[in-house]
């Protein structure tokens, strides 16, 4: 079995961050998490790629193409689907090594994880390959301290889900930027209270309140009926925050537990050694 994580989620939402923590966090105990850039136009990271896109197609070779002639997101999605044509330039990249674990840094555009099939085709060739993959969606926490954002944000988390159609994790990221107020406000959020979160937007007083409340409701109501959505906090500065997140995730896709149980030699204590008790 091989291991993956798709890190996916809105542009500059903290996604190359998160793999580059992850990589540090995971050397420190010994364990190797590989990245591969999937971003054709990224410009910086802090991490070795396994794998880039940009040896393959450049997202300026989308653009300057004088047949193209794509703008950004066309040119992205062009981009996207140039791997899944050359997947088998992928698959020689990625190698064949069972017992391996990747984190895929992914571009910034949502609409490629909310509805173009693009990146699905792409989930299904990896599952082909033998991996089993986690979608790690991130979301700027900044963006979730009201009720109205916190929703907005939700409904994207679902979509997500909804298309994708994978084992899902939700993370706010960012954590340590929040103000000591709007920690607290958040925390109202992180299991969401859907009557919490409907109190804060009736308060809210504005025409388009009033005219969909009933429609709030409902997504209220969808949130809490079907526990569908839950949100982790990230803080890159805490290692214990980073900790928790990755065993989420190991736990999610059985990462170690198909792993032979390793026996480690060690010499039996001789009996006449006794251990101090009287
Ligand atoms: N303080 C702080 N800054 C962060 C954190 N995560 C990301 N950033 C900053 O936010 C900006 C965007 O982070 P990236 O990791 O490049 O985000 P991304 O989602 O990969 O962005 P795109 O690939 O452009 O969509 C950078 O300036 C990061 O330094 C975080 O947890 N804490
Ligand atoms: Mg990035």
């Amino acid at each position: 079995m091989r291991y993956a994580q798709l890190v996916v989620g809105p542009a500059g939402s903290g996604k190359s961050t998160y793999c580059s923590t992850m990589v540090k966090h995971a050397s420190d105990s010994n364990r190797i998490l590989e990245v591969v850039n999937l971003d054709p136009a990224a410009e910086h990271f802090d991490y070795e790629p396994l794998v880039d896109i940009r040896e393959l197609i450049h997202l300026d070779d989308a653009m300057e193409d004088e047949d193209l002639h794509f703008g950004p997101n066309g040119g992205l999605v062009f981009c996207m689907e140039t791997l899944l044509e050359n997947c088998e330039w992928l698959e020689e990249q990625l190698g064949d090594v069972d017992d391996d674990y990747i984190l895929f840094d992914c571009p910034g555009q949502i609409e490629l994880y909310t509805h173009l099939s693009v990146i699905k085709k792409l989930v299904n060739t990896l599952e082909k390959w033998n991996f089993r993959i986690c979608v790690v969606f991130m979301i700027d926490s900044q963006f979730m301290v009201d009720g109205a954002k916190f929703l907005s944000g939700t409904m994207a988390a679902l979509s997500v889900m909804v298309n994708l159609e994978l084992p899902h994790v939700n993370i706010l990221t960012k954590m340590d930027l929040l103000s000591k107020s709007a920690r607290k406000q958040l925390d109202h959020y992180l299991d969401p209270d859907p009557h919490i979160l409907l109190s804060d937007m009736r308060n809210v007083q504005s025409r388009w309140h009033e005219k969909y409340r009933k429609l709030t409701e409902a997504i209220g109501d969808v949130i809490e009926n079907f526990s569908l959505v839950r949100f982790y906090p990230l803080n890159i500065k805490d290692e214990e925050s980073i900790e928790n997140i990755l065993i989420t995730i190991d736990n999610i896709i059985q990462y170690g537990e198909d792993a032979d149980v390793k026996v480690r030699d060690f010499d039996e204590p001789d009996e006449d050694d006794g251990n101090g008790d009287d």
